[in-house]
């Protein structure tokens, strides 16, 4: 018996998609330093993450970046990632590499400007038709840097107008998730910067429209637990960028940072009923290895999320229930702290064992001669996206 037992069910059904953008070499605006082994196709990057999967059984989807991502056969790369075990995930729009793009995309003052922005979500939508895709994301990098630069008012007015037009193009299943950053590239203003703004055009969109939050996208202290239990009470959390920050939108490992704040957000997601795949909420990674090597930091970073998962899953939620009702301050809190504290560990790595995995899939990738091998066959490794 290990704590695992209670909530294995539970466990079960956690399923974390992976980005292909983080198997690319990236870094800042400093330095982006080669990574050996880095893909130097999409499909390489495919079967990098059905690495991950076959070590953890946890991702076994990877989202892709367009035009990052770009191929002539989405098809193909469908079948390609099946042949993998994997499937393609969530399509990532990119309207912030394009010097049309200067003073924003679908919110620009130029219909022109907007219209394109508007045609390459809708390239995204046919991809998505090809690949079986339910999600479009979209991310702005629309703002402006100084007071007076732009009429942030109408900017909003055209944005909705922009979002209705890609959302009439969504077929049956597929939905947009708009996904929000308080500041950068624009530091004055962003024109989706919070979960209130992107929650109001979802509203406004309909039920296929959805707030998608990135852990990083925050100001230092917010209380992010609270915007996923809003956001999950109103129906409307759509998907998860997880990953973690010191500073700004570091996009470090998820859990390395602040494996307190994973717990809490994870303890809201269980609480919400967010971990059953009928929810619709998507658990996705968006994260970049700067440093260290890429399989090993999504391997890192899915059993990361899991690990809080479980503990999340181990929160006495009868006795919690029973401590706040009475005014238990303290009861609470270290019934909340129990949870966190327990090192859920050793029975996770029984649970792997009891399904053909590996106990330790860090050490077993180590073992597997699997970087080795594509250290020595790839040579010219892609960055990931940004400068690109
Ligand atoms: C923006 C962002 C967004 C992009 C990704 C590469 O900071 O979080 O999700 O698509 O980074
Ligand atoms: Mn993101
Ligand atoms: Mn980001």
């Amino acid at each position: 018996m290990t704590v695992i037992d209670d909530i294995a069910a539970e466990l079960d059904q956690l399923a974390i998609e992976v980005p292909s953008w983080a198997y690319g070499n990236s870094g800042t605006r400093f330095k982006v330093f080669a990574t050996p082994g880095t893909p130097r196709t999409v499909e390489e990057k495919i079967a990098d993450a059905a690495m991950v999967n076959k070590l953890t059984g946890l991702a076994p989807s990877v989202a892709l970046h367009i035009p990052w991502d770009k191929v002539d056969d989405y098809g193909n790369l469908a079948s390609f990632a099946g042949e993998h075990g994997m499937k393609l995930g969530t399509i990532n729009s990119n309207t912030f590499q394009d010097d049309d793009y200067k003073f924003g995309s679908l919110t620009h003052s130029d219909a022109a400007v907007r219209n394109k922005a508007i045609d390459h979500m809708y390239e995204c939508i046919e991809v998505m038709n090809v690949t079986g895709s339910r999600d479009l994301k979209i991310w702005l990098a629309d703002g402006s840097n100084y007071p007076g630069q732009a009429d942030m008012r109408s900017r909003q007015d055209w944005l909705q107008d922009s979002l209705r037009k890609v959302y009439d193009r969504l077929g049956e299943d597929q939905r947009l998730v708009l996904e929000y950053k308080f500041f950068e590239p624009a530091f004055y203003h962003t024109d989706v910067p919070d979960w209130g703004t992107s929650y109001a055009h979802c509203l406004q969109l309909g039920e296929k429209a959805l707030v998608c939050l990135d852990t990083g996208h925050h100001a230092p202290g917010t209380n992010i637990e609270f915007i996923v239990a809003q956001l999950i009470r109103l129906g409307k959390l759509g998907s998860f960028d997880f990953n973690s920050r010191f500073y700004a939108d570091d996009d470090l490992i998820v859990g390395a940072a602040d494996p307190f704040q994973l717990f809490r957000i994870m303890a809201e997601v269980v609480r919400g009923g967010g971990l059953d795949p009928s929810s619709g909420i998507a658990l996705m990674l968006d994260q970049c290895h700067n440093l260290e090597e890429k399989i090993p930091g999504q391997i890192r970073s899915v059993l990361n999320v899991q690990e809080m998962t479980a503990r999340a899953l181990l929160i006495d939620r009868a006795a919690l229930t029973a401590a706040q009702e009475s005014g238990d301050v303290l009861g609470a809190n270290a019934i909340l702290m129990d949870a966190f504290y327990t090192d859920v560990r050793p029975g996770l790595a029984q649970w792997r064992e009891s399904k053909g995995l590996p106990a330790d899939p860090l050490a077993e990738y180590r073992a597997s001669g699997y970087q080795d091998r594509i250290n020595s066959e790839r040579q010219g490794g892609q960055q990931a996206g940004w400068g690109a």
